[in-house]
């Protein structure tokens, strides 16, 4: 069966799409577009079209799996010339997210009506891309270039009202009855002149007021830092109210080409699909029935026990929490219910929204009060003996059946789970902090856990908003695992002479949000200290001896201001170098390309260790780890992925220049040093 088909209603024809999942705009899609636009407009009897869906979602883009490989005609952008030129009105009827390529056929068309449900954007952004049919010139036509900024720059898709306001919608229509309504409104557009985007003149906006660009380039500038696409989304709508049509379209085509021949773009698109791989469990039925997760116990109400709750509470799933002491109690509940409030005075939770969800908190210092739960998460102190004392306390009260959630970040989930009697209901549950604002979840997978478990968990993840990576059971599990020898390279580097600036430096340039020492500082160098000033075995031992704890004693490894600017300290550089003469490491300069490849590059070699190992299913949930969990660029795809781009040989190369400095515990990976010397890559 064709994935277009038309439908005669008396005068006007619809033209359908059903192509799932997504009617995403595939050359068969686009080839029947222009069909059945042909067919209307040979046939007299026709006076209007409608263009619509069946499925989900109106079309929401361009095919992504089209891109990099030859093109085959009719091209998009063709395509749409062709609907918007027509003289008889064209309607794309919305539902679901018109989005990319989506919403740019919507755009040619000459109205758009919408259910209040649909969803209306450019996230080509995200891609790494700009749109390349013609959306960033006829856009700026219909709503102007201030409105069409965002859209076009962030990527984020609007609501059908929010589309109306700005004009991208001509008419909120029934959210059941769709078809018939859009068929309705095309009639009441016959006989009338057709409006075309192209002709549009709300651009003007931009011509009259051209400080626009630069406000939201000073508004949005952190944002996007080190991102490609949003600049070039900028000059493409700014060329919209300078050029004419046709030279706009050009400009946005040479736009559009130079970013899909960089390296960015093709990061950004493995990752859509490594986002979207990450929740696969291999091996795992897909129809495997589900253990319904009704009721949420969390045990520790401190800032990882709150945030954790905060999470199911959002998703209306309720959360009892428990404590060991009342106050620790009120605390904890007490500084959830100001988050959420927080969060509403930002406009992002209404009032009641945050009473909703307080409502559905239960708090008790009881264990009995979890025996209903169906799923219970520990979050208590990082110690094996406690964690067990927990577990065995929850295998006593917690009905049977229920599953039983460690927060731990790296202990054993194995040996956790023998204080039980139910190894198979056990697994790890690893929430990033702040647990109610991070996206990542590492799920571990204990030898034991039932698959029943592990695809409930993953599919729960979904359902309250998080990103689930399936980890095996090791020490620090992907994510912790990786960040050890990057910490370990830092330290050493320091000693060897290299300023802790410039390390951090390194790390900023290539597009992380912070180092490894603006990290510490930020943490508070004093975490885990030993608490004796006297006793000083490290530069950190020496930093917290000097009362430099970090930023809330306002120095660290940096000196900090009131408004939490830093300054690189010397005193701190002498204390480094006292050290590394006392333990005879001689410091010499060092360069920022050594700095980075020491750091990363054993990263790369660990994450191989962690696939070799069937740690991780696949390279791409790595890149999915550290890119939700601990900043690392988005635009280069992941460490895995950036390996690849820069070439295996090169990162093997690297780790053997480096092999004296790399620590005794660094062993290279046979995976990595196979592929490298087969010319292959982690992904595909
Ligand atoms: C573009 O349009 C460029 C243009 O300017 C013109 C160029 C000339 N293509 O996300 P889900 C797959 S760029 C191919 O889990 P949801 C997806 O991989 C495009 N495949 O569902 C998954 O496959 P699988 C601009 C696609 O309900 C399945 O569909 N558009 C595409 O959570 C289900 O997806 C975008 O960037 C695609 N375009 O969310 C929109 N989209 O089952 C991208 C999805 O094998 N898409 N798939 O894993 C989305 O944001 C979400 O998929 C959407 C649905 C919100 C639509």
């Amino acid at each position: 069966m064709s994935v277009i088909t038309t439908e005669r209603h008396d005068d006007v024809l619809v033209i359908i799409s059903d192509n799932p999942p997504v009617n995403a705009l595939g050359q068969a899609v686009r080839q029947g577009l222009a069909d059945g636009i042909e067919e209307a407009l040979g046939d007299d009897s026709v006076k209007a079209v409608v263009i619509r869906c069946d499925g989900r979602t109106f079309f929401a883009g361009a095919d992504i799996t089209e891109f990099g490989k030859p093109p085959q005609g009719p091209g998009l952008g063709d395509v749409l010339d062709q609907i918007e030129a027509s003289d008889k009105p064209v309607v794309a009827a919305i539902h679901g997210t018109a989005l990319g390529g989506g919403c740019e056929v919507a755009l040619a068309c000459h109205y758009r009506v919408a259910v209040p449900s649909a969803k209306l954007g450019l996230p080509e952004v995200k891609l790494g891309l700009i749109p390349g049919a013609a959306g960033t010139q006829r856009l700026p036509r219909v709503v102007g270039a201030e409105a069409a900024l965002p859209m076009v720059v962030v990527g984020n898709p609007i609501p059908a009202k929010k589309a109306e306001s700005i004009g991208l919608v001509d008419r909120i229509v029934g959210e059941d009855s769709l078809a018939e309504d859009a068929i309705a409104f095309a009639r009441e557009q016959i006989g009338k002149p057709v409006p075309r985007a192209s002709e549009g003149t709300a651009n003007r906006d931009g011509v009259e007021n051209p400080a626009i660009f630069d406000e939201f380039r000073a508004k949005h500038g952190r944002k996007l830092r080190g991102f490609d696409a949003p600049e070039a989304g900028i000059q493409a709508v700014k060329a919209a109210g300078e050029l004419s049509y046709e030279e706009g379209v050009k400009k946005e085509r040479e736009l559009f080409m130079g970013l899909m021949a960089g390296t960015q773009s093709a990061a950004m698109r493995h990752y859509f699909f490594a986002e979207r791989a990450a929740n696969k469990i291999e091996g795992i039925a897909k129809d495997i029935e589900l253990i319904p997760i009704k009721k949420v116990g969390v045990i520790g109400a401190g800032t990882m026990g709150g945030g954790i709750s905060m999470n199911f509470l959002s998703a209306g799933i309720p959360v009892t929490i428990l404590e060991m002491e009342q106050e620790a109690l009120d605390r904890g509940t007490g500084v959830m219910r100001k988050n959420y409030e927080r969060t509403a005075l930002r406009g992002r939770m209404t009032g009641e929204q945050v009473e909703q969800a307080m409502g559905l908190l239960t708090s008790t210092l009881d264990y009995a009060d979890l025996a209903d739960c169906d799923l219970v998460i520990e979050a208590v102190f990082e110690n094996m003996d406690v964690k067990k004392e927990v577990f065995a306390k929850l295998d006593e009260t917690v009905k049977q059946g229920a599953i039983l959630a460690s927060n731990t970040s790296y202990l054993n989930v194995d040996e956790i789970a023998t204080a039980t009697n139910r190894p198979e209901y056990v697994l790890g549950l690893h929430f990033f902090s702040p647990a109610n604002i991070m996206k990542l979840l590492e799920v571990v997978r204990g030898d034991k856990t039932s698959d029943q478990v592990l695809a409930t968990c993953m599919k729960l993840a979904k359902k309250i908003g998080k990103i689930a990576v399936v980890a095996g059971v090791c020490d620090g599990f992907i994510g912790n695992r990786m960040l050890s020898p990057r910490q370990q390279q830092a330290n050493a580097l320091i000693m060897e002479g290299a300023n802790y600036w410039e390390v951090d430096e390194v790390l900023l340039d290539f597009g992380f949000p912070m180092g490894p020492f603006q990290m510490s500082d930020l943490a508070g160098l004093d975490i885990g200290w030993h608490r004796d000033p006297s006793r000083i075995e490290s530069v950190r031992d020496a930093l917290c001896a000097m009362d430099r704890r970090g930023q809330k004693t306002g120095a660290g490894f940096y000196d900090y201001d009131e408004a939490r600017q830093r300054t690189p300290s010397d005193d701190v550089k002498k204390v480094i170098a006292e050290f590394a003469e006392k333990q005879g490491v001689e410091q010499r300069e060092i360069s920022k390309e050594e700095i980075q490849e020491r750091l990363l590059y054993p990263m790369v070699n660990e994450g191989a260790l962690i696939l070799e190992e069937g740690m991780a299913q696949r390279a791409s949930d790595i890149d999915v780890v550290w890119i939700n969990g601990y900043g690392w660029p988005l635009y280069t795809g992941g460490p895995m992925f950036w390996a690849d781009t820069i070439g295996l040989g090169t990162v093997v190369a690297g780790l053997e220049k480096h092999r004296e400095r790399l620590g005794e515990k660094f062993k290279l990976s046979q995976l990595l040093a196979d592929k490298a010397a087969a010319g292959e890559r982690f992904n595909g």
